[in-house]
């Protein structure tokens, strides 16, 4: 069995292995394109990278429009304004803070929904009783690359007369009910970051139908210029830069690739750690239209915690991530400003304490991914050794 850094062996890996280690794709493409940007002078405010690169998503999605942007939680902000909401909005705590942060950075209240635990996306019977008179919309978040259940949603949002969007940060190459992701909701937001499936160093984007929400959003990410000094809206400054438009190509010309990296990766995963009492795969909700751009893991009734199994990673250089811990809720300014928001949050609660996500992406193969396994495997088969060896009580979470 393999001896565990934690029990005072050398770390399985000389350099830490990340989640998030971002795709990259060729470089002599990238490079091409750089040259040209340089050679053009022409950096950023709509130029023909990244009008290029909003073609080919719109187009890869089945979207009329894709506005591009300098980041996710930006594009998240356009389009929560841009479709009206104010006051409350219902939205998941488990996600990364920046869904919410998107609504309470302009004065809206975000009103914590819990999670279905098979799919750790927004209950939506959950939704419909946080409904409130001052609820102006829904956030849903495709968490993982899982869609929501965007029929149900969608059904409260029309029985109540408010939009709902998607934050689909994860979902890039995913599809739901036949269709790619983008489509669905008033509108949709990507996250191109550099640790996505598809990246731009930083970016985003907005998808949506509605040609004149387009119309708006577009005015709303250039300080709302409509033309050379006319400012018609009130705006702020959402623009992609040509160089990200660049990666953001050369990344597209390589994504499919990716995705089937990361299969392989996440069949890999399947596989090694098969038979692992209280380690649980999250399977995806729809295998052939599904990046696998996240290997989760529901670490429950092992041995060892959750918290416990990351510490033995972590000694042996393998940085698995505790996504989406503890909850936004739990996180400031909400944990101050809605002291009771963790009430209703089970499942939230719940997941907080098992979630853990580990490495995947062009830069794991099989050989990682067994070590990752055998780590995981002799940890479990002498947890009372291990526990001794870590600072936080042993624990069945
Ligand atoms: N909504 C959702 C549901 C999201 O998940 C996100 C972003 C957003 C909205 C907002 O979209 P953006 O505004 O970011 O476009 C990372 C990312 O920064 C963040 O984009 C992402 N979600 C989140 C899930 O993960 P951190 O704080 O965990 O990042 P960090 O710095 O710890 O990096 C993760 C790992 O990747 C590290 O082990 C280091 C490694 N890494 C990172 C970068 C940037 C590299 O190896 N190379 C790199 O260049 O948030």
């Amino acid at each position: 069995m393999r001896d565990l850094a934690i029990l005072g062996a050398e770390p399985a890996f000389p350099e830490a292995l990340h989640v998030g280690r971002p795709n990259l794709g060729d470089r002599e493409r990238f490079v091409q394109r750089v040259e040209d940007i340089f050679d053009r002078r022409w950096l950023t405010n709509n130029g023909p990278y990244v009008q290029g690169f909003e073609r080919l998503v719109a187009e890869r999605c089945g979207v009329r429009e894709c506005i591009a942007t300098c980041n996710g939680t930006i594009a998240l902000e356009l389009l929560i304004r841009g479709v009206g909401m104010e006051g409350e909005v219902i939205v998941p705590s488990y996600t990364f803070v920046a869904t919410a942060h998107a609504l309470q950075w302009q004065g809206i209240r975000p009103v914590f929904c819990d999670v279905d635990p098979a799919t750790h996306t927004l209950d939506p019977a959950r939704v419909e009783e946080l409904i409130t008179p001052n609820t102006t919309g829904i956030v849903g978040v495709h968490l993982w690359g899982n869609a929501c259940d965007t029929t149900a949603l969608e059904a409260v949002g029309r029985k109540h007369g408010i939009p709902v969007i998607f934050d689909a940060s994860h979902a890039f190459g995913c599809r739901h009910q036949g269709r790619p992701i983008g489509g669905f909701g008033a509108g949709e937001v990507f996250s191109f970051h550099a640790t996505k499936v598809l990246n731009c160093f930083e970016g985003g984007a907005i998808l949506t139908d509605d040609q004149e929400l387009a119309e708006k959003l577009r005015l709303m990410r250039n300080f709302g210029f409509e033309s050379k000094d006319n400012v018609v809206y009130l705006g702020s400054n959402g623009k992609m830069s040509e160089v990200s438009a660049a990666m953001g190509l050369t990344s597209l010309e390589s994504v499919d690739e990716f995705v089937g990296i990361n299969r392989r990766n996440f069949e890999l995963y399947r596989e090694e750690l098969r038979g692992l009492t209280g380690v649980r795969l999250l399977e995806p909700l729809h295998p052939e239209g599904f990046n696998y751009h996240y290997v989760v893991l529901e670490i429950e009734g092992a041995e060892l915690s959750r918290d416990q199994m990351v510490q033995v990673l972590e000694a042996e250089n393998v940085l698995a991530r505790r996504y989406f811990f503890p909850g936004v809720h739990n996180m400031e300014p909400y944990r101050s400003l809605q002291p009771m928001a963790g009430l209703p949050l089970p499942q939230t609660a719940r997941l907080s304490d098992i979630v853990m996500t580990l490495p995947t992406g062009t830069s794991v193969g099989k050989s990682e991914i067994e070590v990752i396994a055998s780590i995981m495997r002799a940890a479990l088969c002498r947890p009372e050794q291990v526990a001794e060896a870590l600072a936080v009580p042993s624990g069945d979470a």
